[in-house]
């Protein structure tokens, strides 16, 4: 460990982990042999990892133990950590839902008054209740919150939902969200005082804008009829204009863009009736905006 290593707690093992160590690698971040080991360097960026459980990194990052940390919000949230959010990271996306047994109904808030709702956050669901004026009892579960109805202890749950297979298999339905999450990078208040680590951490903030703009864009390639280059530049949803490219054969131009991640498939049938051929898709590793 350096001293003056910029140090970011990651979970060490759960749905958020492999996602951040990915998140730095697409930063050119080498992180090797991390197994079982609490504390890491990182051979080629002033930064060391430490591997902690989800729940306790807003209070080391609070405490100044790491300088910064990957985490949900939910956690962030319910530990009401004197933490600062520096950055979303756009993956873990997940939502705090209330649900109910199926067969039941729960369309509005005020439905709620009076039920008992099984939760892990009981302080966002807590903050929730004040907010809307319900009154409800809540019990707090630290783990398998959707089993909670069908053991009756419980008339609702209020529980993180993804894909809602969980609540599908234990017969409950989805009724709204209250708190919409995902990771996000937070930073100890205490680092400020230190510009060396202050400096590593811009840096590295730098490199995860252009890890994550990188991410929601492709590269496009592919060969054109020149006579149609005026249409398809019309099509084309590119982020900068198109580079238009002489080829051998002289009715044809290439064009290359980047073009936000998710277009290509819209455009992708009206390209081909334009003329469009060997259109190429890339993946982006880096893109500095
Ligand atoms: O051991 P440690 O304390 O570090 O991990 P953990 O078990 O507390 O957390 P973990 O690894 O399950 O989740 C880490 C973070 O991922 C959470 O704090 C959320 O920010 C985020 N996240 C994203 C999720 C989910 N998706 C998710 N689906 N966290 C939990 N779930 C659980 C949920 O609690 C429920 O049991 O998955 C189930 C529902 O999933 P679906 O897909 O069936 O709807
Ligand atoms: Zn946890």
């Amino acid at each position: 460990m350096e001293k003056n290593n910029l140090k970011l707690a990651v979970q060490k093992k759960g749905r958020l982990s492999e996602k951040s160590l990915n998140l730095l690698r697409s930063c050119g971040i080498d992180i090797e042999n991390y197994a079982e080991r609490l504390l890491v360097t990182t051979k080629n960026f002033n930064l060391d990892l430490l591997f902690l459980r989800d729940d306790d990194i807003p209070e080391y990052v609070q405490d100044g133990v790491a300088d910064i940390g990957i985490v949900g919000e939910n956690v962030i949230y319910e530990k009401e950590k004197d933490v600062e959010v520096v950055k979303k990271l756009g993956f873990g996306k997940c939502k705090l839902m209330m649900a109910f047994p199926e067969g039941k109904t729960l369309d509005a808030v005020d439905e709620i008054n009076g039920k008992i709702i099984a939760t892990s956050y009981p302080k966002i669901l807590g903050n929730f209740l004040n907010e809307n004026n319900v009154k409800a009892d809540i019990i707090q579960l630290s783990g398998s919150v959707e089993i909670a109805p069908s053991l009756g202890i419980a008339d609702l749950i209020c529980d993180i939902v993804s894909t809602g297979n969980t609540l599908k298999m234990n017969k409950l339905k989805k009724s709204f969200p209250i708190f919409n999450s995902e990771a996000v990078l937070i930073k100890s208040k205490k680092l400020s005082d230190d510009v060396v680590k202050s400096n590593i951490l811009d840096e590295l903030c730098s490199r995860i804008d252009s890890a994550l703009t990188a991410k929601k864009s492709k590269y496009l390639m592919m060969n054109i009829p020149k006579n149609n280059l005026k249409t398809i530049l019309e099509i084309i949803p590119s982020l900068k204009s198109p580079t238009v490219l002489p080829l051998a054969d002289d009715n044809l131009v290439a064009i290359h863009a980047v073009i936000p991640n998710d277009t290509f498939w819209d455009i992708n049938t009206l390209l081909k009736e334009n003329g469009a051929s060997g259109i190429l898709l890339l993946p982006i590793d880096n893109m500095i905006v």
